[in-house]
């Protein structure tokens, strides 16, 4: 009897938790109506038998309880049931498979004006490319991809020259425009995934996959990777931004060519001091940093990084939110730079000067920050030296004061704001795993240890993990993309 009553509230709580709950799927916002249709069906046929054989067991427990004198019939076949059963279930599974396979159908079919783009994952970020104005991607090969050549492009083909090439940062569509997305991964298996496009699928290295849609709503969209990757994977997040014509030309319009990565211009140390007058006022004459001033020391930091905030402050990510004290500070300092060449030049000379670790002024618990700071060492590396493979800084030797703010305005979304900035939203996940200061302070000193002991060689030169760790400078000769760079 109690058998029968726990079955009975099952069923009956089943269905009114899906009646009344919250989660469901979030609102379209592309043409893959008919996918949400084929869950629907499978939902309905699933839910349908699921309360029709709970409730026959509840009946049957019921009627069919132990009472005193009664026996059981044994009864091993019966034709009629057998037939009807197999009638009604081969009805519910045709049914829930029917309508998978028409829209698989429409879903490998590619129509003929999506325009393409290529998504790229990687532990744990995402990033794009767009066919130039020929409408054709030019060819990559892994074995080309360097710090200066993170797509792998390869520089003799043509066709490559007005690829536009997005690294960081949010992707643009163009509203009610097929698109035709080509999936690559540099590492493991990554899926992307837009919940409100409903369509997905796996990125796989050493292959191009693909599918495709129609985006038909203009918006903002997180991406998520629908794929164990790694530890890092909860924070493989990306942005999809979805526009009417003028705002998509004009955003890619923006953004850098492979031509344009190939021709920066290269870093002139001379003229760069020029340059670094301006910020020697805060950051100081050797670039060691100035606490009374809050400005971080900047020797030692990785070219790859320097450039992304400065091009950062630019955008408006950094040093615009109203509790950004100290960023507001820097902002107008990178709107100096006016150009690529005034970036590149005092990036040079900051890296010709001395590189000595920071002193230390925060104290904490140094095993615990070693603890701690076991889920940092997967992106910032276990010496700290940081990585152009998952755009995370150096951090040993760096300014500990500097690093602790940095942990707090990640924590409170001040650094991270902006939806765009998909790399500072990525540590802000992880900046949450160190509850309070004692946390924080804790990892900064143990990062201020990593940075005493020296263990790690300068990092102005440290390359992609794994892949292709040569720059085009230190490649000897004979090494994949040591001779065919542009
Ligand atoms: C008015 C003082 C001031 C001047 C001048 C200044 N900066 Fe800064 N800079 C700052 C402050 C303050 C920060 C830290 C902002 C924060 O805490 O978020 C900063 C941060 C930076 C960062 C980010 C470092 C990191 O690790 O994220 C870079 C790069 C940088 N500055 C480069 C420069 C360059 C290059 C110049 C010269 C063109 C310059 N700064 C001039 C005050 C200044
Ligand atoms: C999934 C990769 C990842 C992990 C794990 C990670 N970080 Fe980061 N971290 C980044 C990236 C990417 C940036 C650069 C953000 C940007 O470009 O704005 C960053 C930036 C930082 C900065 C700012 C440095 C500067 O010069 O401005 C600090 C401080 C930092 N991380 C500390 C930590 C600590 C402490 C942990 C461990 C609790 C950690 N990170 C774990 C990816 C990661
Ligand atoms: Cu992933």
């Amino acid at each position: 009897m109690t058998t029968a009553i726990v079955l009975l509230i099952v069923v009956l709580g089943s269905v009114v938790f899906n009646m009344l709950s919250p989660w469901w799927f979030t609102e379209i916002a592309s043409n893959w109506g008919n996918i949400d249709f084929a869950v629907f069906v499978t939902f309905w046929i699933c839910g349908v038998a699921f309360i029709l054989v709970g409730l026959f067991m509840v009946w049957a427990i019921w009627k069919y309880r132990r009472r005193e004198g009664q026996k059981a019939a044994y009864e091993p076949e019966n034709k009629r049931l057998e037939w009807w059963l197999t009638i009604v279930t081969t009805i519910g599974v045709v049914g829930m498979l029917a309508p998978g396979l028409i829209v698989w159908e429409e879903y490998v079919h590619v129509p003929d004006d999506a325009r393409e783009v290529e998504i790229t994952g990687q532990q744990w970020s995402w990033s794009y490319r767009l066919p130039g104005e020929d409408g054709r991607l030019g060819t990559v090969d892994a074995r080309l991809i360097t710090v200066d050549n993170p797509f792998g492009m390869d520089p003799d083909d043509p066709y490559g020259q007005d690829d536009v090439l997005v690294e960081r940062g949010a992707l643009h569509l163009l509203k009610d425009q097929p698109i035709k997305v080509l999936l690559r991964s540099k590492d493991v298996l990554h899926d992307f995934y837009v919940p409100e496009f409903r369509a997905k699928m796996d990125a796989v290295p050493g292959m191009v996959t693909y599918m495709w849609f129609t985006p038909t709503k203009t918006g903002i969209y997180e991406v998520l990777c629908a794929e164990l990757c790694g530890i890092g994977h909860h924070t493989m997040r990306g942005t999809v931004i979805v526009d009417e014509a003028d705002e998509y030309e004009a955003w890619v319009a923006s953004r850098p060519t492979w031509g344009d990565y190939a021709a920066r211009p290269v870093g002139d140390a001379v003229a760069g001091q020029a340059g670094y007058v301006v910020c020697a006022a805060c950051h100081g004459q050797q670039g060691e940093g100035l606490f009374a001033l809050n400005a971080p020391k900047l020797t030692g930091q990785s070219a790859w990084y320097m450039r992304a905030q400065i091009d950062a402050y630019k955008r408006g990510f950094r040093g615009t939110h109203p509790e950004d004290e100290y960023g507001q500070q820097m902002a107008p300092m990178a709107a100096t730079l006016f150009d690529e060449a005034a970036v590149e030049n005092v990036i040079a000379y900051i890296q010709s000067l001395p590189d000595e670790p920071a002193p230390a002024t925060i104290e904490g618990d140094v095993e615990r920050g070693a603890d701690l700071y076991r889920g940092c060492a997967v992106c910032h590396r276990a010496d700290g030296s940081g990585s152009s493979g998952t755009f995370a800084p150096r951090l040993a030797g760096m300014s500990d004061w500097y690093l602790a703010r940095q942990i707090v305005l990640f924590q409170e979304h001040v650094r991270g704001h902006d939806r765009k900035d998909t790399l500072a939203r990525q540590m802000t996940f992880m900046s949450k795993q160190l509850h309070g200061q004692d946390a924080i302070n804790d990892v900064v000193a143990y990062i201020n240890e990593l940075g005493r002991q020296g263990r790690f060689a300068s990092n102005t030169r440290v390359a992609r993990d794994g892949i292709a760790a040569v720059t085009h400078a230190d490649a000897p000769a004979g090494a994949p993309g040591a001779e065919r760079r542009p």
